[in-house]
C-alpha cells in the first residue's frame, strides 16, 4: 500500500523537529540515500552508530522499502502517522475520546500465533525438551538457524517495495537503569510505530544510548506482501498464510513476517521481554517473567511489592489496577504484564516492568471490573477490534450497563451488531500509556526496580483448587509455578474451554527449552544471602455445583492479598495441608463483605481430584519435559502425592 501522505506535511513536519535535528543532522532528508535510491524521509542514516546503521543497511537492501523514516518518538512525528493511517484506512477517529483510535484488523489477525512461533537455535534440545515418542511437544517450537534463513528468504525480499521502512529505537525499562535492554525495530507498519511509542519508551535518549555503543536487540517486521490479495482488507495488511515469528537468542535477534496484530508485530512485548529476555535472563542471572507488579500498602502505611504470574487473559490488568474493597489498604500499580526481575548486592529480589503502556484485553474492563483501567484508557489510546458506538465512542462486552441510551453498535468488522456474535473480538485491545493510570505507583520508573516480597501464580481453576494457598519453600514454590494449569483463553488461537498446562504462565513465551528454566529458578536460592520471596497460588475462580463463582473477585481479592501481605511477616495465620499453608479458619479478613462465603467449599480439597491433579502433572512432565525435568521438581511432586494419599 503506497504511502499518502503529502511532500509539505513531511517537510513542515521535519523543520518543526528542532530538538532531534540537534541530534541526527539533516543531510540525507529528502535525498537519494546510496542504497538503492532510497529515500531517507525522516532521520539520518550517517549519525547512527555503526552497528545500527549495518543492520538498518542490510534490512533496506532486503526488504526494498521506498523510504526510511528514523522515529523520533516526537508528537509531530505521531500525528503524521495517525493521519497517514487515517488516510490508508487502518485506523478510524473515536472522536468521543482525547485523541482515541480504532483500528480494525483483518479477521484472519486477530491474536498470536502460538503454531507460526519458533525459536531457533542450532541444537533443538537448547529450545524445547524431547516429548516422549509419538507426543506432540506443547513447550515451544523449534527451528533450525538455516530454516531461520530459508523461512526469511521466502518472505523478506522486497517485501517493502513502494511503501516505508520505519526505524524505531526502544528502550524496555527506563533508559538508563541497569535493568532496562535496548531494542530496535524495524517495521513497515505505522501502527506499530504508534504502538510501540505508547507502549515501550522509544527515540532521542535510546539513539543516544545506542551512539554510545549500547548493544541492541535486533528485531524486524513486516505485515508483509500477501499472495492473495483479499489478505488486504480493510487497510490492514497482513499475509496470515505466511506468517512467522522467528527468535534466534544467541543472536538477540527477531524476525516476523505477516501479521500486525500486537502480540505478533509489537516486537518489543512478548518476542523480547519475554522470548528473548528469558535467555538473557539465563545467561546474565536473571527472570523475565509473564508477571504483573503492584505495591500494597496496608493500613499501617507500610509497602510491599508482589508480582504474580496468571496466563494471557487470566486478570493480571485487574488485579495489577486493582480498588481493594479492604478499609485502609491501597494498591498501586508497576505493571500488568511482564516483570524483569534481579536480586540486588542485597539480595532483594527487585523487579521493573520493562514495558510503558498497558495493551490489555478490552472485554470484560468495566466501572465495575476494573474503574482504573476505565480511567486510563479514554484518552491517547489506540483500540482493537473493540466494536464502535453511533456517538463516537467504543464498546464491550461488560459494558453493557455504561451505554449512552439510544446509541447504536458497529461490530469490530465494521458490521452493524445484531447481538447474535460478540460485538467486540474477544481479545480485543486497549493500548494506553501506563502514565495514564491514576493509580500508577510513584516508583513505577525507579531505575533500581521495586523490591519484590512475594510471588503469586494462578490461573481459571473452576474446580478443586482453593482460593489461596501458600508453599513451603522455594522448591514447593519452583514446582506449584511449574504444574499450573489454566483454563484456555481468547488471547492465543485456541478453541474451547479445556483445562490447559502452562507453567509459569510462559509456555508461550519460554525462548529456551523448559526444563533449564526450571533449573534457573531452582538455583535463585544457591547464592548465600538471597531473600527469597515467598510463594502462592491463588485462584479466584472456582464454581460451586452450578457453575456460581464462589469467590467475588476483584477488589475483595485484597483480602487474599491482606493474608499474603501478613504471612510475609510472619504472623501465624496458616496452617499446614497436603498442597501448602492455607489461611487458618478465621484468618482470612471477611469483615464487611456483604454476600456469605462458603469457606468451606473454596478451601476443600477434594482426595480424587487432588490425585488425579497430580497423576495429569505427572503426565505432562513424563510426556513433555521427560529427561530434562530437575530431580527436585520430581521429589516435589512425589512428596504431593504423598500428603494427600496421608490425608
Ligand atoms: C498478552 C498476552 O497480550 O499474554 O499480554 O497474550
Ligand atoms: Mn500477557
Amino acid at each position: 500500500m503506497p504511502d499518502v501522505i503529502e511532500k509539505e506535511q513531511y517537510t513542515s513536519y521535519v523543520s518543526s523537529v528542532s530538538r532531534y535535528t540537534k541530534l541526527l543532522s539533516q543531510p540525507n532528508v529528502g535525498l537519494y540515500n546510496h542504497l538503492r535510491g532510497i529515500t531517507i524521509s525522516h532521520g539520518d542514516l550517517h549519525s547512527l552508530s555503526p552497528k545500527v546503521r549495518t543492520y538498518v543497511e542490510e534490512n533496506i537492501s532486503l526488504c526494498e522499502p521506498s523510504s526510511v523514516h528514523i522515529c523520533d518518538g516526537s508528537e509531530a512525528e505521531n500525528s503524521l502517522l495517525l493521519r497517514l493511517m487515517l488516510q490508508q484506512g487502518t485506523i478510524k477517529p473515536l472522536p468521543k475520546y482525547d485523541n482515541c483510535w480504532l483500528a480494525q484488523t483483518n479477521p484472519a489477525d486477530v491474536a498470536r500465533v502460538e503454531s507460526r512461533t519458533f525459536i531457533c537455535t542450532d541444537d533443538r534440545h537448547d529450545t524445547i525438551p524431547t516429548p516422549k515418542a509419538g507426543v506432540k511437544g506443547t513447550l515451544g517450537n523449534w527451528m533450525s538457524p538455516e530454516d531461520m534463513s530459508n523461512a526469511i528468504r521466502h518472505r523478506f525480499p522486497g517485501c517493502m517495495r513502494g511503501r516505508t521502512m520505519y526505524v524505531i529505537p526502544f528502550s524496555m525499562g527506563p533508559v538508563g537503569s541497569p535493568l532496562s535492554k535496548i531494542g530496535i525495530e524495524i517495521t513497515d507498519s505505522p501502527y506499530v510505530v504508534s504502538s510501540m511509542r505508547i507502549m515501550t519508551r522509544v527515540g532521542v535518549p535510546v539513539l543516544q544510548a545506542l551512539a554510545q555503543g549500547a548493544e541492541f536487540v535486533k528485531c524486524l517486521h513486516s505485515v508483509g506482501s500477501p499472495q492473495n490479495l483479499e489478505a488486504v482488507n480493510h487497510g490492514w495488511p497482513c499475509d496470515p498464510e505466511r506468517t512467522i515469528i522467528l527468535h534466534r537468542p544467541e543472536k538477540n535477534e527477531i524476525v516476523s513476517y505477516g501479521s500486525g496484530y500486537g502480540g505478533n508485530s509489537l516486537l518489543g512485548k512478548k518476542c523480547f521481554a519475554l522470548r528473548i529476555g528469558s535467555t538473557i535472563a539465563k545467561r546474565e542471572g536473571w527472570l523475565a517473567e509473564h508477571m504483573l507488579i503492584l505495591g500494597i500498602t496496608n493500613p499501617a502505611g507500610r509497602k510491599r511489592y508482589i508480582a504474580a504470574a496468571f496466563p494471557s487473559a487470566c486478570g493480571k490488568t485487574n488485579l495489577a489496577m486493582m480498588c481493594p474493597s479492604l478499609p485502609g489498604y491501597k494498591v498501586e500499580c508497576v505493571g500488568d504484564d511482564i516483570a524483569w526481575m534481579k536480586f540486588d548486592s542485597n539480595g532483594q529480589l527487585r523487579a521493573i516492568n520493562p514495558e510503558n503502556g498497558f495493551f490489555g484485553v478490552a472485554p470484560g474492563t468495566s466501572s465495575k471490573t476494573n474503574p482504573n483501567a476505565m480511567k486510563t484508557v479514554f484518552r491517547n489510546t489506540l483500540f482493537t477490534n473493540v466494536a464502535a458506538t453511533s456517538d463516537g465512542g467504543v464498546f464491550w462486552e461488560g459494558l453493557e450497563d455504561e451505554l449512552a441510551p439510544g446509541v447504536t453498535i458497529t461490530d469490530w468488522q465494521g458490521k452493524p451488531w445484531d447481538r447474535s456474535t460478540p460485538a467486540a473480538h474477544p481479545n480485543s485491545r486497549f493500548c494506553s500509556p501506563a502514565s495514564q493510570c491514576p493509580i500508577i505507583d510513584p516508583s513505577w520508573e525507579d531505575p533500581e526496580g521495586v523490591p519484590i516480597d512475594a510471588i503469586l501464580f494462578g490461573g481459571r481453576r473452576p474446580v478443586g483448587v482453593p482460593l489461596v494457598y501458600e508453599a513451603y519453600n522455594w522448591h514447593h514454590g519452583v514446582f506449584i509455578g511449574a504444574a499450573m494449569r489454566s483454563e484456555s483463553t481468547a488471547a492465543a488461537e485456541h478453541k474451547g474451554k479445556i483445562i490447559m498446562h502452562d507453567p509459569f504462565a510462559m509456555r508461550p513465551f519460554f525462548g529456551y527449552n523448559f526444563g533449564h528454566y526450571l533449573e534457573h529458578w531452582l538455583n535463585m536460592e544457591n547464592t548465600f544471602g538471597r531473600k527469597l520471596p515467598k510463594v502462592f497460588h491463588v485462584n479466584w475462580f472456582r464454581k460451586d455445583a452450578q457453575g456460581k463463582f464462589l469467590w467475588p473477585g476483584f477488589g475483595e481479592n485484597s483480602r487474599v492479598l491482606d493474608w499474603i501481605f501478613r504471612r510475609i511477616d510472619n504472623e501465624e495465620i496458616a496452617q499446614p495441608t497436603p498442597v501448602g499453608y492455607v489461611p487458618k479458619t478465621d484468618c482470612l479478613n471477611l469483615d464487611g463483605l456483604s454476600e456469605t462465603i462458603n469457606m468451606t467449599e473454596l478451601f476443600s480439597l477434594p482426595k480424587d481430584f487432588w490425585l488425579q491433579e497430580v497423576t495429569d502433572i505427572e503426565q505432562y512432565f513424563s510426556e513433555q519435559v521427560g529427561a530434562d525435568l530437575p530431580v527436585a521438581i520430581a521429589e516435589e511432586l512425589s512428596a504431593l502425592r504423598q500428603r494427600l494419599l496421608n490425608m
